[in-house]
């Protein structure tokens, strides 16, 4: 049994692994849970002046990534054909990352992910490989590369043994399901704030309850997509 990999094709090889050294994501890779490998797409350049870019046929701003530079830094990412990981093109014209891709990316042998710059990457060779392409939100970015760490870590955190077992099946939290409840530890009061009384009650019933009603009201408050769904799934299977 081969551990999950990521291989991840970048102009900035220095930004990994990142913060995916430190913490449970960079003790899982010390041990072998999962490994990390990058490859320079600067290092696949044909001509003397290296060029990965050019500028745009049709105008416009910026500039576009050659489809020869990264078609051969895709070959080389893939070059073994019994390599069955998913390939992924992080691009703000993807589909958003869900919780459900992540655990399914997951439970496979690992990802294969392409990072642009610029504008982009040059439409022809997205079409050759037909890469899955995925965003992480309606916001700007500089490059894919913070996608790529963030679709990674999201994926790791649910690989057997990084995680302890106790916060593990709250995956369902996206997806029908609701934002969390606050959260409280020691001292009882800091700062003339005391702990909400019922949490110190001991009386689990109560303390479920308002759990639940924190978790609805922040949810209504903050993501009425969220509480939409988690309305229409409470239809379907009944409350609880
Ligand atoms: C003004 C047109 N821009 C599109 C929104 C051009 C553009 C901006 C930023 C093209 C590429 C980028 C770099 N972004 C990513 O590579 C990226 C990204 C993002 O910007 N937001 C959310 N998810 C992702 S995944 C990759």
């Amino acid at each position: 049994m081969s551990a999950w990999s990521a291989t991840v094709l970048t102009l900035f090889p220095e930004m990994f692994p990142g913060p995916l050294g430190q913490s449970l994501s960079g003790k899982a890779m010390d041990n072998g849970t999962w490994s990390l490998e990058t490859l320079d797409i600067r290092g696949f350049t044909s001509d003397k002046h290296a060029s990965v870019d050019d500028t745009p046929f049709g105008g416009g701003p910026g500039m576009v990534m050659r489809a020869d530079v990264v078609d051969a830094a895709l070959r080389e990412a893939r070059d073994d054909s019994a390599d069955d990981r998913a390939l992924i093109y992080l691009t703000p014209r993807g589909r958003p990352i869900t919780q459900t891709r992540v655990r399914a990316l997951a439970e496979g042998p690992g990802v294969v992910l392409l990072c642009g710059r610029y504008e982009g990457i040059d439409q022809r060779v997205i079409d050759e490989w037909e890469p899955e392409e995925l965003s992480i939100g309606d916001f700007v970015l500089s490059g894919g590369e913070p996608a790529a760490l963030t679709l990674i870590d999201a994926c790791v955190r649910l690989l057997p043994g990084v995680m302890g077992s106790d916060a593990s099946p709250e995956e369902e939290s996206f997806e029908g399901g609701l934002l969390e409840y606050p959260h409280y530890t020691r001292p009882r009061e800091w700062h003339d704030r005391e702990v909400p009384d019922v949490l110190l009650s001991g009386h689990h019933e109560k303390i479920e309850a308002w759990r639940r009603a924190e978790a609805e009201m922040v949810t209504k408050e903050r993501r009425p997509d969220l509480w939409a769904a988690y309305h229409a799934a409470r239809k379907r299977t009944g409350p609880r």
